[in-house]
């Protein structure tokens, strides 16, 4: 069913999440405003493809911007708010603490404020992309709504803070504030220094030819790894939900960093072998012997996230969501196949394929 007359506003809209829900909630029948920030070289690759849509709005703006943002909010008066906005990167927060709390914290405090003073209180639903890394030291395992929250990073603590601020507006003003509770998504639009893209990446370029080593940090990490196109179909129906609630999404599932490596490298059609331990392990191609895979401790962090497996039992029963939509190998094989593809189109413009 079309909803014509629904209008959203999607923050991080050039972001991995931010593009597969625009192409939703357009073929849903949405206005869609999109906040974009200014950039001195194109950002806006992930939606290239519906920058003709009439439907579609963009407007400059950032979450550390409190005047931009409620000027915005009181034009369009949205239905729907999605705040998928965020310095994403839990590496990096380490390194960026202050304007990872800038955005990922403070700038939902200036979303919510800004539709309670416009008046859209009753009006406007907001949901906002919450994450696994709340449970970070994590306290049981499988992680549900009910699982207290450890963050492990200055990006986990901001999203706690969002987490919380999201569920006092609810509570205080009787706003539809929703927190969706993603675990790892990841699909072949993934940004290049998150793990999963850096390995189907390089498992493209080292069986078209390349050189390289791959260097990875912590290869014992596990995460339940799922895909972006599926998980923002949760966020739509989480806020088409009868309330505001809290839900877990996730597949059940859990794989090691190694496991996916493996994967993606067969898929790419190289046979890992892994040899050694701790920074000396390595994988190894096993039809020619050379090194492809290594450790290096730049890629470790101060304090890690070694298990993250999730119960979506909830999302199940009351969103309707499958879990097992894509599976893990289809997953590996999505983002595999695109990173060959576009390794072979490169190679190809060269003349060297
Ligand atoms: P992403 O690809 O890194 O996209 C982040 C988006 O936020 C980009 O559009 C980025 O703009 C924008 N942004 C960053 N800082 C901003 C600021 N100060 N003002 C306005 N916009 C800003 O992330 P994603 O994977 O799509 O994730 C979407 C959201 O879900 C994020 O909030 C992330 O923390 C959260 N999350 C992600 C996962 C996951 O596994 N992907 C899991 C749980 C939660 P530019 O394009 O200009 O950089
Ligand atoms: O790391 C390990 C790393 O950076 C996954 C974000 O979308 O999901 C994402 O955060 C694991 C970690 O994602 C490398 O130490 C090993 O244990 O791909 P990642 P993340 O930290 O899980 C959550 C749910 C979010 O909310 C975030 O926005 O892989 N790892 N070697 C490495 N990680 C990276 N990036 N690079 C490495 O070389």
């Amino acid at each position: 069913m079309l909803n014509s007359s629904k209008t959203a506003l999607i923050t991080g809209i050039t972001g991995q999440d931010g593009s597969f829900l625009s192409e939703l909630l357009l073929k849903k029948g949405y206005e869609v405003f999109g906040i974009i920030r200014r950039s001195s070289t194109p950002n806006t690759s992930r939606i290239e493809h519906l920058l003709d849509n009439p439907s579609l709005h963009l407007c400059y703006c950032d979450l550390t911007d409190s005047s931009g943002i409620c000027r915005i909010i009181r034009d369009i008066r949205p239905d729907e708010i999605y705040n998928l906005a965020a310095q994403s990167h839990v590496g990096v927060s380490f390194d960026q603490p202050e304007f990872t709390a800038e955005v990922n914290a403070l700038g939902v405090l200036r979303i919510l404020e800004a539709v309670r003073t416009a008046g859209l209180s009753h009006k406007t639903r907001i949901y906002q992309a919450s994450t696994s890394e709340l449970y970070g030291k994590v306290h049981e395992i499988p992680q549900s709504e009910t699982t207290p929250f450890h963050p492990r990073s200055p990006y986990g603590v901001a999203k706690l803070y969002a987490f919380w601020i999201m569920k006092h507006y609810r509570e205080a003003y009787g706003m539809f504030c929703s927190n969706g509770i993603l675990f790892n998504h990841e699909s072949e639009r993934r940004g290049e220094t998150f793990v999963t893209r850096k390995i189907t990446k390089a498992a493209a370029r080292i069986s078209l030819g390349s050189n390289e080593v791959l260097t990875l940090g912590n290869l014992s990490a596990k995460r339940d790894w799922g895909y972006a196109k599926d998980y923002v179909e949760c966020m739509h129906k989480i806020l088409s939900h009868s309330h505001p609630d809290d839900f877990v999404i996730a597949t059940g599932e859990t794989k090691t960093v190694r496991e996916f490596c493996t994967a993606s490298f067969e898929r790419a059609g190289i046979e890992l072998v892994w040899l050694g331990e701790g920074l000396d392990e390595c994988g190894i191609d096993k039809a020619t012997g050379k090194t492809v895979v290594k450790v290096s401790p730049e890629f470790f962090r101060a304090a890690e996230v070694d298990l993250l497996l999730g119960d979506p039992s909830k999302a199940v029963s009351e969103l309707g969501f499958n879990p097992r939509k894509t599976t893990f190998r289809e997953l590996v094989e999505i983002m595999t196949d695109a990173d060959i593809a576009k390794q072979k189109a490169v190679l190809e413009k060269q003349g060297t394929f």
